[in-house]
């Protein structure tokens, strides 16, 4: 198969897996990569395109995880590999702080025109998650003289140094690795499935809770910013209830307190719309963005209210490959595709397609006590069974392998490892979705009878 021939659309299994082949690369992992550096499903991928992955003994796996959200366009989406062709032939990097370019400049200016808000915004463009979140710190402290930072309960911001402090769960991201940045305070999520006085109460307590957490332990003039992923994301897809957003945004506002929004793992028409923020019409201060923005090549970037952004000094952002060239052209690539496809409709198109069936798999197992998420960003928590919250993580574990061993690939998620979630492409054809459907409707009766 040459690389121009498009990737087969359609599940096809000639090994067990991991295959020989499969195995013999892993084999020279564990001789070589890092034990701390773990692996989901061990089939090496080759190939790569719309919903399949294609690995080294032939199989072609339905993807359901998109390489964590990244994918949003497609593996190798053509307008993303034309544009990173034409880039990596005219040069690779310069350094924009050395000798600039258009298409860093060009991708901030489509960050402005497409994130919440119609106000003036400057944006920086860095690698990772990690470090846009970082960076929007900085910024906010810059800007309001402030140092705490609040973040939330399931929140996951990243690995660095200060954004493992921003991360709630211990196991895998912070285990052993403290002592963690000082000034970063925590405050109870609005996650209604699991809110102590129940889900009809939790936008207004967790309201409460959160002011009580920002006024009495901290102080509004010490608390620089607040940090809240819109959808959580590693936390379990916890969609916070409505009007939830929209109060923390008002009462951020009210205090001079930079609201951050990280939807590094929402952004870029995974939810159905451009961002989250958009569903609730909330504009945040900061945006950072990540993941789905460059069709797979790394890319990040913070973006905000110009008046934010412009209070560091010159040179106090940056960083060598920070908006490198090919990253920036693969994400230009990525943009038209979302605009020329529409991919926030497509997106929506999946979330009914999944919703369909996923609660028909409900009314079948009661250890399913809620789907949840937005677009594309869809999960189900397990319990222990009808009316028993006890996160079930061996059921969840159990069937996240089953779909493994049937080429699909899946993901979890959660605190408690309960959440079984599902972020397709949205360049998958709904034969493929509807085919990870059935294997995973498939896991359910294997594991559960
Ligand atoms: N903020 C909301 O989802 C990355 C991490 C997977 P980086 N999430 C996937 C893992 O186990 O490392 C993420 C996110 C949100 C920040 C980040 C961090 O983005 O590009 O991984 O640094």
């Amino acid at each position: 198969m040459t690389s121009s021939t498009p990737v087969p659309q359609e599940r096809k299994l000639v090994t067990e897996l991991p295959g020989p082949a499969s195995q013999a690369l892993h084999a020279r992992k564990g001789a070589a990569v890092a034990a701390g550096v773990g692996v989901g499903l061990p089939a090496y991928v080759v190939r790569a395109g719309g919903g399949i992955l294609v690995d080294v003994d032939g199989n072609q796996l339905i993807d359901f995880g998109s390489g964590i959200a990244v994918t949003s366009v497609g593996n190798s989406a053509p307008r993303v590999v034309a544009a990173v062709t034409d880039q990596v032939a005219d040069f690779t990097h310069t350094c924009f702080m050395v000798t600039p370019y258009e298409e860093y400049v060009e991708v901030c200016e489509q960050l402005a025109e497409l994130t919440p808000g119609d106000h003036e915004k400057r944006s920086a463009l860095f690698n990772s998650g990690a470090e846009a979140v970082e960076n929007a710190v900085k910024v906010a402290r810059t800007a309001t003289g402030r140092t705490a930072v609040v973040a939330f309960e399931h929140g996951y911001h990243g690995r660095t140094n200060l954004t493992m402090g921003l991360t709630a769960k211990n196991m895998p991201y912070k285990h052993g690795f403290g002592p963690f940045a000082p000034e970063i305070y925590r405050a109870p999520m609005a996650y209604p499935l699991r809110w102590p006085g129940g889900a009809e109460q939790c936008a207004d307590q967790a309201f409460a809770a959160f002011v009580d957490v920002v006024h009495s332990q901290v102080g509004e003039s010490n608390t620089a910013a607040v940090i809240i992923e819109p959808i959580q994301g590693e936390g379990g897809f916890v969609v916070p209830p409505p009007g939830w957003l929209p109060r923390v945004a008002d009462y951020c506002r009210e205090h001079g307190i930079v609201l951050i929004a990280d939807e590094i793992q929402t952004g870029f028409c995974r939810t159905g719309d451009w961002f989250a923020c958009d569903h609730e019409g909330v504009v945040p201060d900061l945006i950072t963005t990540a993941k789905g923005i460059a069709g797979g090549l790394p890319l990040a970037a913070v973006t905000g209210r110009a008046d934010l952004m412009d209070s560091v000094h010159s040179g106090g952002l940056g960083g060598t490959y920070g908006g490198n060239p090919v990253a920036c052209a693969a994400a230009l690539g990525a943009i038209a595709t979302m605009r020329a496809e529409d991919l926030p409709g497509r997106a929506q198109a999946i979330e009914r397609l999944f919703r369909n069936r996923l609660e028909q798999l409900r009314s079948k197992y009661d250890v399913i006590a809620e789907i949840r998420g937005r677009g594309a960003m869809l999960a189900i928590e397990l319990t222990a069974g009808a009316g028993d919250l006890t996160p079930n993580p061996t059921a969840t574990a159990a069937i996240n392998k089953h779909c493994h061993s049937q080429g699909l690939v899946t993901l979890t998620a959660g605190t408690y490892g309960n959440v079984f979630r599902f972020l397709p492409p949205l360049s998958s054809p709904d034969h493929l979705l509807e085919e990870g459907l059935d294997i995973i409707e498939d896991a359910f009766a294997q594991v559960l009878g």
